[in-house]
């Protein structure tokens, strides 16, 4: 792409063939509203002919749609370290593969940055989530535990939908799961987070890659890190040169 790119939108996806076409669209027709940018996906090894759909949604009119590809299954986290890696632009925004966060959303996200040029992460949050009850209340439950455990002032730290300084991001620790980590992590190295409230809608189809098993012994083991991490920082603007 020769145009400086003013957005990357990085979209980690796991089997999502039936999703990426309209979910690639839609995000083509709000880029247009942003000032332009690119669009990385990035397909952790599928098996269900995601990169395939994506291709042909490149060749059938979305020309800065990249397709990135692990050979195997690496995480999410890993997908959306690779999308940032090989971003073009400054600012990274991210949703999920599914469609259930609306790119509709990427511009107020974007405008609260504006309005704030001090902030380096923004973060969705999901105030009428439309997922299954048992998904709510774990996500409620999570939130509330990173909440108090971190103080990270978040209410809804892991929704998909999140813009943030790329420069800042590729600094942090990288490991599977931190997607759910970004405004701690983000905050230990001295950078301001807020978040933004945004819609969310319903899984419409292919199916939920994160069960009650992953999601929940996952996040115990990366909770109790990410507490080691924070206690093991020194604070990040600790030095000056005289
Ligand atoms: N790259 C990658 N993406 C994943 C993996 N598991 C889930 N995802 C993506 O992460 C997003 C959220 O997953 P989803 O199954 O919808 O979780 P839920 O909405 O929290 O139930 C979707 O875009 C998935 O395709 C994975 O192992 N690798
Ligand atoms: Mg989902």
């Amino acid at each position: 792409m020769s145009k400086v790119v003013l957005l990357s939108v990085v979209v980690p996806v796991y089997n999502e063939a039936e999703n990426v076409r309209l979910l690639a669209e839609e995000i083509h027709a709000v880029l247009g509203r942003v000032g332009g940018g690119e669009i990385v996906f990035v397909d952790d090894g599928s098996t269900d002919g995601t990169a395939s759909v994506l291709h042909a949604a490149r060749a059938g009119g979305i020309p800065e749609l990249r397709v990135i590809r692990h050979e195997r299954r690496c995480g999410q986290s890993a997908a959306v370290c690779t999308g940032v890696r090989v971003a073009k632009a400054d600012w990274i925004a991210t949703l999920d593969g599914d469609g259930q966060n609306d790119p509709a959303d990427i511009p107020v996200l974007v405008e609260a940055q504006r309005q704030d040029p001090a902030l380096r992460l923004i973060v969705g949050n999901r105030t009428l989530r439309r997922d299954t009850w048992v998904r709510r209340v774990s996500a409620r439950v999570a939130n509330g535990v990173r909440g108090v455990l971190l103080g990270d002032g978040t209410p809804d730290g892991g929704c998909g939908i999140k813009l943030f300084h790329r420069d800042t991001f590729l600094r942090l620790p990288h490991f599977d799961h931190m997607h759910r980590f970004l405004p701690a992590l983000f905050q230990r190295a001295g950078a301001q987070v807020t978040s933004v409230p945004v819609s969310h809608r319903l899984r419409t189809r292919g199916t939920s890659k994160y069960g009650l098993r992953n999601r929940l012994w996952a996040g115990i083991v990366d909770l109790c890190g990410v507490i080691w991490l924070l206690r093991r920082t020194a604070p990040p603007d600790a030095f000056r040169e005289e």
